[in-house]
């Protein structure tokens, strides 16, 4: 498998799953900076340009967090990042779009590309700070899910993924204060050495040390 990827994008989460299952996988970078995602190489694979995109190894293409993520689950079920139910399937998808769609689409989008949402740059703050408002809304209507697990599902999950890039922008990019147990999440999921092999990867330091 292969993953296009930018350093500290959201593809970020799929990096971490891709080690969490330990098995061998490439990367490429898509330098935002060049805007390498509108360049037409890339946008022969993903017409969307957005990372992250995965390569499979029969060189089919899969994008999409919530669709990479459940692929790279179902493919390599002995590394167990679903739950073994119809029921936490639901679940785990259920959260990995509200993680996705509106933490991330909506709430950070906003905060990190204000001019995706208004032509005028005197508007950026104020759109940057309804961006702070629907991350915090996020974690608020997460806290009580997350409660005093371990991890969001119990288990680790596909779910850790989505969280490890919101958590990390929360910190380390953004300076948005999470409830505590989505700070002692971030702390366990930066022990891992998925995630620290990601960051390293990445040439991240923000949460190395
Ligand atoms: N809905 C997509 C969103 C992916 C996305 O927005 N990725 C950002 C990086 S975090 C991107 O590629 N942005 C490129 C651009 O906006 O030009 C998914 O779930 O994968």
């Amino acid at each position: 498998m292969k993953l296009y990827y930018f350093s500290n994008a959201c593809s970020m989460g799929i990096h971490l799953l891709l080690h969490e299952i330990g098995t061998p996988f490439a990367i490429e970078t898509v330098d935002f900076t060049q805007a390498a995602q509108y360049q037409p190489t890339f946008m022969a694979m993903n017409p969307k340009s957005k990372v992250p995109l995965l390569q499979r190894d029969d060189g089919g293409f899969v994008s999409e967090f919530p669709a990479i993520a459940y692929y790279i689950a179902r493919a390599n079920p002995a590394a167990r990042l679903l739950p073994n139910s119809l029921e936490g399937e639901v679940k785990a998808l259920e959260l990995l779009d509200y993680m996705v769609a509106t933490m991330h689409m909506r709430g950070f989008t906003r905060i990190f590309r204000p001019n995706y949402f208004t032509n005028h740059e005197a508007q950026y703050e104020e759109v940057k700070q309804a961006g702070v408002e629907i991350v915090r809304k996020g974690f608020a209507l997460l806290e009580p899910v997350l409660g005093a697990q371990e991890f969001m599902l119990g288990d680790f999950s596909i779910v850790e993924g989505a969280l490890f890039f919101l958590e990390h922008w929360s910190r380390f990019r953004a300076q948005i204060a999470m409830p505590a147990n989505f700070e002692a999440h971030l702390d366990r999921l930066l022990a891992r050495p998925a995630a620290r092999k990601t960051l390293a990867a990445e040439g991240i330091a923000e949460g190395l040390a």
